[in-house]
């Protein structure tokens, strides 16, 4: 038999999402190949329930999507024991993780392809090669193992949005409820998550989604977006959205008309932007935007520093002075700028690298008073291999090394680098890297995030007032208290969790 098990592995504690990545690659193939979900963060024991499939031999693929980080602890594992246990199953990895560290995902064994960005064409195609027999190597998106050489395939233009087939919500439905998909978080009771465009059309320098899309987008029509959610809002309740585009507010035009659809459904919203093409909205646009429900958006603001942001490739029309003008132009429409910074870059000296750290330090406190609603994400520059950027090299010349083993990407270090709060960069001292988190801590308690709705008025004024005694006096070192209250209260970061 020539079933496709699609596997998502766990990706959060709580507050699942709609496994859209595995899903799209059901869409691909439904109606041609009978498929099934495992979604890890729905199962108690997810590869038992794997396991079980498999033994009935009706399966002959199985299908992973990997980002880096915590999905790697069930993808691994689980992927060597399919190998070992049922040898003739086909293993394709898709998704951020493969796509970028191919060579080490594909030269452990384990794993038979990976598709090389977009698999809503390749997938497919490549199943019905290997079900007839025919040869694949013309088939864009694949890289595999021919011989002792890595052949990647031509990269396919990016398909229009609209000709892909809708999602199979019912069929996920009937596997696991979409009912417990709709979470609750700061923007309503029952968040769905939507991803409505592909790419960004920039090339920052730190950035995975560049050697995955190469400075490309396409979007779905704001029809369809709209009649896609008002399908899931009619049918399950959704009452806000998440929408988890890398750059959902490239074309204003689109971000307009998709306002107006959606403003009389009455439901938050909330997307990633660039602080630069932001800027150049109407306010007109702006105001229908908060009128049409969004209240918060995440724009990489990256540094305020302008060397460093033109370090990691920003684009050149974002400045320190761009950002700070924005945050202050956001308060009057009511949106609040969820900036985040990449902090820990390399440079010449320590002496610079630790000058660079201070000077954000002191850059986001700069945008705090500007307009306290800010939300601050803190990353700390984690390289991804965006080959022939100089930022890459100059990670290379500094001597930063990826994992030549699979597993190595399951140990706590590598864990931490995925979530980019403790990478391995040679150039980042413990003390660099202390300063960075314990200034987090610092910042995070005198401005607790609004998107953690468990914390309630007297927990968030408790801790902003003993968070004060330091962030008022620039004192960041062993603030054990704080990280006391924050592991008391289960703080919730977004960045890693979501809200
Ligand atoms: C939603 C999301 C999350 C959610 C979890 C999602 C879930 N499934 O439960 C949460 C909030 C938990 C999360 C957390 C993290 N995330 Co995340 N996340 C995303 C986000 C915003 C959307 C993913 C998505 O649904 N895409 C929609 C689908 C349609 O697109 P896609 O995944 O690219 O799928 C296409 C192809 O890749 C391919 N494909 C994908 N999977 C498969 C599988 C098969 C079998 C095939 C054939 C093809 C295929 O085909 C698909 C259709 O064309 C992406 C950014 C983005 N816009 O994609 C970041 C992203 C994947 N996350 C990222 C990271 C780093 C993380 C974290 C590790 C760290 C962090 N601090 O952000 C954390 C921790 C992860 C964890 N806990 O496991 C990075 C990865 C960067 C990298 N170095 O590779 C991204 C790209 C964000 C970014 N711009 O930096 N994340
Ligand atoms: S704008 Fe954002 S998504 Fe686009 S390349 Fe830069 S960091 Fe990546």
């Amino acid at each position: 038999m020539n079933r496709i098990l699609l596997f998502n592995p766990r990706s959060a504690i709580a507050k699942h999402r709609i496994p859209n990545s595995i899903l799209n690659i059901a869409a691909s193939v439904e109606g041609k190949y009978e498929w099934t979900i495992v979604d890890g963060n729905r199962e108690e024991s997810p590869y038992e329930r794997i396991h079980e499939l498999l033994l009935t031999g009706l399966y002959k693929y199985v299908g992973f999507t990997v980002m880096p980080g915590p999905q790697l602890k069930q993808a691994i594992p689980f992927a060597q024991s399919i190998r070992k246990h049922f040898p003739n199953i086909t293993i394709i990895w898709g998704g951020y993780f493969p796509t970028n560290q191919y060579k080490v995902v594909l030269t452990s064994g384990t794993v038979d392809f990976v598709i090389n960005g977009p698999g809503d064409h390749s997938f497919p195609r490549l199943i019905d090669a290997l079900e007839n027999n025919l040869p694949y190597e013309f088939i864009k998106n694949l890289i595999y193992i021919s011989g002792d050489n890595i052949i990647k395939t031509v990269k396919e233009d990016l398909i229009e949005q609209d000709s892909l087939p809708r999602l199979p919500y019912d069929k996920l439905n009937s596997i696991y409820s979409i009912d417990k998909y709709l979470g609750k978080t700061f923007l309503g009771e029952r968040t769905l998550a939507y991803h409505s465009s592909i790419g960004c059309p920039f090339s920052c320098s730190f950035c995975a989604v560049v050697p995955t899309y190469e400075a490309r987008w396409k979007a779905k029509s704001a029809q369809l977006v709209y009649s896609d959610i008002k399908y899931i809002k009619d049918k399950w309740g959704a009452d806000a959205i998440e929408f988890h585009d890398n750059n959902f507010f490239v074309s204003e035009k689109r971000t307009v008309e998709f306002s107006r659809l959606i403003r009389p459904e009455k439901m938050n919203w909330w997307g990633m932007a660039r602080i630069d093409t932001m800027s150049k909205f109407k306010d007109s646009s702006l105001a229908l935007l908060r009128e049409a429900g969004c209240r918060i958006i995440f724009f990489g603001a990256e540094s305020g520093n302008d060397a460093v942001l033109k370090q990691l490739n920003k684009g050149g029309t974002q400045t320190g002075e761009v950002i700070a003008a924005f945050a202050e132009r956001m308060k009057r429409f009511d949106i609040i700028p969820e900036y985040s910074f990449v902090l820990g870059t390399p440079a010449a000296t320590p002496e610079q690298v630790e000058q660079q750290i201070d000077f954000d330090i002191s850059f986001i406190k700069k945008i705090k008073q500007i307009n306290p609603k800010t939300e601050i994400v803190l990353y700390t520059y984690s390289p991804v291999p965006t080959e022939g950027s100089e930022l890459y090299n100059q990670a290379l010349e500094q001597g930063f090394k990826f994992p030549q083993k699979l597993e190595e990407w399951i140990s706590p270090q590598w864990e931490n680098f995925d979530l980019r709060k403790n990478p391995l960069t040679p150039w980042l001292t413990p003390k660099m890297i202390d300063k960075i988190r314990n200034f987090e801590t610092v910042l995070n308690g005198y401005y607790p995030t609004v998107t953690d709705i468990r914390l309630n008025t007297f927990k968030r004024k408790a801790i902003h007032m003993i968070a004060g005694l330091r962030y008022n006096i620039n004192m960041y070192k062993y603030p054990y208290e704080i990280k006391l209250l924050h592991r008391m209260w289960k703080y919730r970061q977004p960045e890693i969790q979501g809200f």
